[in-house]
C-alpha cells in the first residue's frame, strides 16, 4: 500500500462501563511509540491530540444507564472529529472505550455517504456490542455501538444516525461472549458472524478474505474496530472484558497483514486498552504493533494479491 496521511484523534471516551481507566489509552499508545511506527513505515502522521467531549447535562446516577449523557456527548464531537478526519487522511481513533464507536462510525458514515461510497465495518471482538438501550443488562454503552450505527433500534436522546451501516456491510470476527438479546436481534440481520470456534475449525485468513472481496466488489470502504479483547487475554491482559480462548498473537497479526495488502482500510478504531490493568505496557505495545502490521509492516513482500473481482 502506498504511503498514507495517518490523523492520530485520541478519545479518552471512559463512560461507556464503570470500570474506569480507558481514558489513559491515547496516551498509553503515544508513549508506546504509535507515530513513530507509522512514520518508520513511510506515513506522515499528525497527531490532532485528545477530542473532548460536547457540552452536555451531568448524569445523574439514577437510570439503567451508566452515564448516558456524557456518552452521547462523546459521540456528538466524535462524529464531527471522525467526519472532517477522513476528508484530509486516514484517521487511526486511539481509545477510549468501545462507546466511542457510537461516534466514529457515525461519523466516518457520513463522509463515505457524501463521497458516495459504501461503508462495510470489521468488528474484531469477543463481544457483538448489539445491544439495544433496552436489552442491554448491564447499563454499559460500550456493548451497544453496532446496534446504534447499524440504526436496529432507537436510541433516544442520541443523534439520529442519518446514515446507517447495513447489517450485511458489517463483519464480526473472535465472537466468543454474546448475551441471549444480542443473538435473537443478530439473527434477524444480515451481519457476517465468525465466532471462535468457526475460526478454530477454518482459520481467520478465510472469512476474512471473504467479507474483503465484497468490500473491493462495490468500492466500499472500510472501518476496522479492534477490542483489546478481540485478543486472549494471556496475550492482552489490559481491559476490563477479559474472555478466554481469543485470537492469538499470530492471528491478530494475519488479521493486520491481510488488511494492509488489501489496501481497503480507510479508519481504524484501537479500543478498550486499559493501561492500569497493564503489564508494563505490553498490552499497548502488541496493539501498536498489530496497528503497524496493518499499515505495512511485514518480514518479506509478499504477492499482490487483487480483490477486485
Ligand atoms: B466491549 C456485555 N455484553 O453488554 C454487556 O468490551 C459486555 O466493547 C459488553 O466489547 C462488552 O455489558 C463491551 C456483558
Ligand atoms: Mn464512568
Ligand atoms: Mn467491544
Ligand atoms: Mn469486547
Amino acid at each position: 500500500m502506498s504511503s498514507r496521511h495517518c490523523i492520530l484523534v485520541g478519545a479518552p471516551v471512559d463512560s461507556g462501563k464503570r470500570r474506569t481507566g480507558c481514558l489513559m489509552g491515547p496516551d498509553a499508545y503515544r508513549t508506546a511509540g504509535l507515530a513513530q511506527a507509522l512514520e518508520s513505515l513511510g506515513h506522515t502522521v499528525e497527531d490532532i491530540g485528545n477530542v473532548t467531549p460536547a457540552p452536555h447535562a451531568p448524569d445523574d446516577g439514577t437510570g439503567k444507564l451508566h452515564e448516558p449523557n456524557l456518552t452521547r456527548a462523546w459521540t456528538e464531537s466524535l462524529s464531527e472529529a471522525a467526519e472532517a478526519a477522513m476528508a484530509r487522511g486516514m484517521p487511526i481513533f486511539l481509545g477510549g472505550d468501545h462507546a466511542l464507536a457510537l461516534g466514529t462510525v457515525h461519523g466516518v458514515a457520513n463522509h463515505a455517504a457524501t463521497v458516495g461510497r459504501p461503508l462495510f465495518v470489521l468488528w474484531l471482538d469477543a463481544h457483538s456490542d448489539f445491544h439495544s438501550l433496552e436489552s442491554t443488562e448491564t447499563g454499559n454503552l460500550h456493548g451497544c455501538p453496532v446496534r446504534y450505527f447499524t440504526n436496529q433500534a432507537r436510541f433516544d436522546n442520541f443523534p439520529p444516525v442519518p446514515n446507517p451501516v447495513p447489517p450485511e456491510n458489517v463483519c464480526m470476527i473472535g465472537l466468543r461472549s454474546v448475551d441471549t438479546p444480542e443473538r435473537e436481534a443478530m439473527e434477524q440481520v444480515g451481519i457476517h458472524r465468525h465466532d471462535m470456534r468457526d475460526i478454530d475449525e477454518n482459520g481467520i485468513a478465510r472469512p476474512l478474505t471473504a467479507f474483503l472481496e465484497k468490500v473491493a466488489a462495490q468500492n466500499g470502504m472500510l472501518h476496522v474496530s479492534l477490542d483489546v479483547d478481540f485478543l486472549d487475554p494471556s496475550v492482552a491482559p489490559a481491559v476490563g472484558t477479559t474472555v478466554p480462548g481469543g485470537a492469538t498473537v499470530r492471528e491478530g497479526h494475519l488479521v493486520c497483514e491481510i488488511l494492509h495488502d488489501s489496501g481497503l482500510m480507510t479508519s481504524m478504531d484501537l479500543v478498550e486498552l486499559n493501561p492500569f490493568l497493564d503489564e508494563r505496557g505490553r498490552t499497548a505495545h502488541l496493539m501498536v504493533d498489530l496497528c503497524a502490521s496493518a499499515m505495512g509492516r511485514r518480514v518479506f513482500d509478499r504477492p499482490t494479491r487483487s480483490y477486485n473481482t
